[in-house]
């Protein structure tokens, strides 16, 4: 049932909060997931989304680059990385990674998002060289690179302690973390998708660390395969957390499942609807988190569209081409729209168009640039 502020009776308790700025609760991130009032929610989560930003909506230039698809976790969403056995592996060379960042910089962009499988037959030097040849070419280019899985993969495999991963990675040129690799921490469902990573705990445990160090990370969650409400309402509580620990959460990017090439192909992936009520609730239930990014190449751009006004407020990057694993889930029918991305101008328009003020960003969220608003 309706009252005046055409919302659903049942979320008026979590609107009474909302308005008050006062933190919601594992029962209300069911609450929310559970209600029929798309529009409600969404109209909550676009509240407290104007509260933070008003009508920005950031952007970068960037490009994803992975050096190595080679991997040994063998993730059942995953359709990208393969094992040394089988085919269609490759790692770049130096001079294959320099030339990606080379092209990317002559694009104008401000960022490479670098992450790898974990590959079981490099040495460490093939990260600390490849950061710190990227530096000595591009000193301004920000290097986000390595997921919280990669770097505990890094320190187990290669015998270190997690603050040495850290110190050396950082010293070699490491400016930022990327937010994947964290799937869904509940124990139960992530053991039943990615059974040899990292787990739920250790991934947080991690970024810790690196938030210990003064560095900036992302975070994600995969959603739409197997997973229960209830563990979404759980990863966010749990980010939530870990952000009043210590703080080093930049920006949450919910992941829509792309189901074509993995082991769960059977699965139809997340519905719109679906897409926009987890960004909806994760601007709700992540209070301490300033940005929540709407990644257009796997929502598509429509879709990414639409999101700004459930609670989203980037749109992420450019993509000038070249990485291999975002290319790979690039929605169907933005592959048939445009092989390359989308270009600065098309970014600018979609926002623009949603009634928002596009931003151009660094990686760290620095205004670089700001564009005419919708009137
Ligand atoms: O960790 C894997 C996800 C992640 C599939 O930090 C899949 O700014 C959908 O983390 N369908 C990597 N998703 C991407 C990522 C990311 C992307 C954009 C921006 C940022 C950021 C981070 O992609 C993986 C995994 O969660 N993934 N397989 C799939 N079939």
């Amino acid at each position: 049932m309706q009252n005046n502020f055409f919302i659903d009776r049942s979320l008026l308790p979590i609107a009474e909060k909302v308005a008050a700025d006062e933190r919601l609760s594992f029962d209300d991130g069911l609450t929310l997931f559970r209600s029929e009032d798309l529009h409600g929610v969404g109209r909550l989560a676009d509240m407290v989304r104007r509260r933070k930003h008003d009508r920005k909506t950031y952007f970068n230039v960037n490009r994803h680059l992975n050096p190595t698809n080679y991997c040994y976790a063998d993730c059942k969403f995953c359709g990208f990385f393969v094992k040394h056995n089988q085919e269609g592996g490759y790692t770049h060379s130096l001079d294959e990674s320099l030339a990606v960042a080379r092209a990317a910089v002559a694009e104008g962009a401000t960022e490479l998002h670098i992450v790898n499988g974990l590959n079981t037959r490099l040495p460490f030097a093939y990260y600390t060289d490849l950061l710190s040849s990227l530096k000595r070419e591009f000193p301004a280019l920000h290097l986000k690179a390595f997921t919280m899985v990669e770097l505990d993969f890094f320190a187990k495999f290669y015998k270190m302690s997690d603050e040495e991963v850290i110190a050396k990675l950082k010293a070699a040129g490491m400016d930022s973390c990327p937010g994947g690799g964290a799937e869904v921490f509940a124990e139960k469902t992530r053991a039943e998708i990615c059974t040899h990573k990292t787990d739920g705990n250790r991934w947080l445990d991690m970024a810790g660390k690196v938030h210990a160090a003064g560095i900036k990370t992302n975070a994600t969650i995969l959603y739409g395969h197997v997973e229960t409400t209830e563990n979404r309402v759980d990863h966010f509580v749990r980010l939530r957390e870990q952000q009043e620990k210590t703080g080093g959460f930049q920006c949450f990017i919910p992941l829509a499942f792309y189901p074509p090439g993995t082991q769960l192909s059977h699965l139809p992936g997340p519905s719109g609807i679906d897409s926009l009520r987890v960004i909806a609730v994760s601007r709700l239930m992540l209070d301490n988190f300033d940005h929540i990014k709407a990644y257009w190449v796997m929502l598509g751009k429509k879709l990414a569209q639409t999101a700004l006004h459930f609670g989203a407020n980037d749109l992420d990057g450019t993509i000038t081409g070249g990485g291999e694993l975002m290319e790979s889930y690039k929605v169907d029918a933005e592959k048939a729209e445009s092989d390359q991305g989308a270009s600065k101008d098309e970014i600018i328009r979609l926002i623009i168009e949603a009634g928002f003020e596009p931003v151009e960003r660094d990686t760290l969220y620095h205004p670089l640039r700001s564009y005419a608003a919708a009137s």
